[in-house]
């Protein structure tokens, strides 16, 4: 097979502006494409990781103002292990369809140096299911159920303390993977003054440690203002609740304590109402966006690196698919030729060597029958001349038996005449 060899075209770059005289109608295209959109509905896949009891479910339900009915998980896990539950939910005449991905077990084994390896696995696991779909010939992508991570929310325990160092091993590990928001949980239990002080401790540590969380993005003019001042905000102080509390004549989720009522979506009680803002409201699309364009790019790269492919060969020259394929198939083919040849050779040389042992045997077992049948011949020989010297003898005997006989018979004889 030849490589089909692609002339690139020469494209003339100069371009004409022209004014239309009248309506043509494409300016309908971003309508066609929301009415599209609203018709597939959405993907939005988030994974939660956090320590048992951070609250965790708690503010998914918060978040999506329903119930996921999630059941509180144990602490004596001998492994982290993720489960995804996947939920449909409309709101007006949009779909979404929402995969919670949960971490259960984190940070709960004596050894939390390998905590974060489930979360990566999983994490590659995803992207490969969708490049396995993508490399396939007969392509679903449009029905293909993307579960690729768009957002991982790192809940940080609120210790006032600063970042343990599991959290900041995961998210370097995590941070070229799927974008990160940290956020700190149960903000009700850090007071105002300790909790500036937690941010920009969390803040400066990640900053040292080279991690990378997810940046509100600010290059697009409608949400560059707002997106700038609530990078600023990060990590987002959280409370989730379960709980309703009647408030004047409102009711609202709210945690009670005897001194008082904290309101999830109070925004100087926390920073809840923030962190769905900007995750829900505002930048959902960008991060799906990022996490296909950047994080799955970079896996997708370095996967098809680690088969043979690439855009360019040794020489820097660029290379197609194809030629890629050619070259690698024509590698194996040589090499399975190389094997083959080297059977070939072993197997006669095996059979040389048999042969060889074959005739040594042979010619053992030759001297073998000659001094048989040279031992049978003495034998033979020797036996003839025993029977010969028996015979011989016997001869003799007779002989002497008859002379005796006789003498015998005259001395008798003369006996007889003396009487
Ligand atoms: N103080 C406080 N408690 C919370 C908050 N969110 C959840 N909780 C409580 O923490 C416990 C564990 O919550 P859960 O959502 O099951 O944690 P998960 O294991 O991380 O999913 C429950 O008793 C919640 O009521 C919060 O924001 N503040
Ligand atoms: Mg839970």
């Amino acid at each position: 097979m030849a490589a089909i060899e692609v002339e690139p075209m020469k494209i003339e770059t100069a371009m004409r502006t022209l004014k239309l005289s009248g309506h043509v109608g494409f300016d309908s295209l971003p309508d066609q494409l929301v009415n599209k959109s609203v018709q597939n509905g959405f993907v939005f896949n988030i994974l939660c990781i956090g320590e048992t009891g951070l609250g965790k479910s708690t503010l998914m339900d918060s978040l999506f103002n329903t119930n996921f009915e999630s059941s509180p998980s144990p602490h004596n896990l001998p492994t982290v292990k993720l489960k995804a539950h996947t939920y449909e939910l409309q709101e007006s005449s949009v779909r979404l369809k929402l995969t919670i991905c949960d971490t259960i077990g984190y940070g709960d084994q004596v050894n939390k140096e390998d905590s974060f390896k489930a979360v990566v696995d999983y994490i590659d696991a995803q992207f490969e299911a969708y490049l396995q779909e993508e490399l396939k010939i007969k392509r679903s992508l449009p029905t293909y159920h993307d579960s690729r991570l768009h957002v991982c929310l790192y809940f940080i325990c609120p210790t006032g303390h600063g970042l343990k160092s599991i959290d900041l091993v995961c998210m370097k590990k995590l941070d070229t993977k799927v974008n990160i928001i940290p956020i700190i949980a149960k903000a009700d239990t850090i007071s105002k003054t300790e909790l500036q002080k937690f941010k920009s401790k969390i803040m400066q540590e990640l900053q040292s440690n080279g991690v990378e969380i997810y940046q509100f993005p600010v290059d697009d003019e409608s949400v560059s203002e707002v997106n700038t001042s609530m990078n600023s905000h990060i990590p987002f102080a959280v409370v989730g609740s379960t709980d309703f509390v009647k408030i004047g004549n409102k009711t609202v989720r709210a945690r009670q304590y005897p001194w008082g009522t904290v309101q999830v979506e109070n925004e100087s009680h926390c920073d809840f109402v923030k962190l769905r803002e900007m995750l829900i409201r505002t930048n959902m699309e960008d991060m799906r966006e990022k996490t296909h364009a950047r994080h799955y790019e970079l896996y997708r790269r370095r996967r098809l690196a680690q088969m043979g492919f690439s855009d360019v060969d040794a020489h820097n020259k660029p290379v197609s698919f194809q030629q890629t394929f050619e070259q690698k198939r024509s590698a194996h083919l040589a090499e399975l030729q190389m094997k083959e040849d080297e059977m070939r050779q072993m197997f006669v040389q095996r059979v040389k060597e048999k042969e060889a042992e074959l005739k040594e045997a042979e010619k053992e077992l030759h001297a073998k029958f000659d001094k048989l049948k040279k031992d049978h011949t003495e034998e033979k020989k020797r036996l003839e001349e025993l029977r010969k010297k028996i015979e011989d003898d016997t001869i003799e005997f007779n002989r002497r038996k008859q002379q005796t006989v006789h003498s015998h018979h005259t001395l008798t004889l003369g006996k007889s005449k003396k009487k």
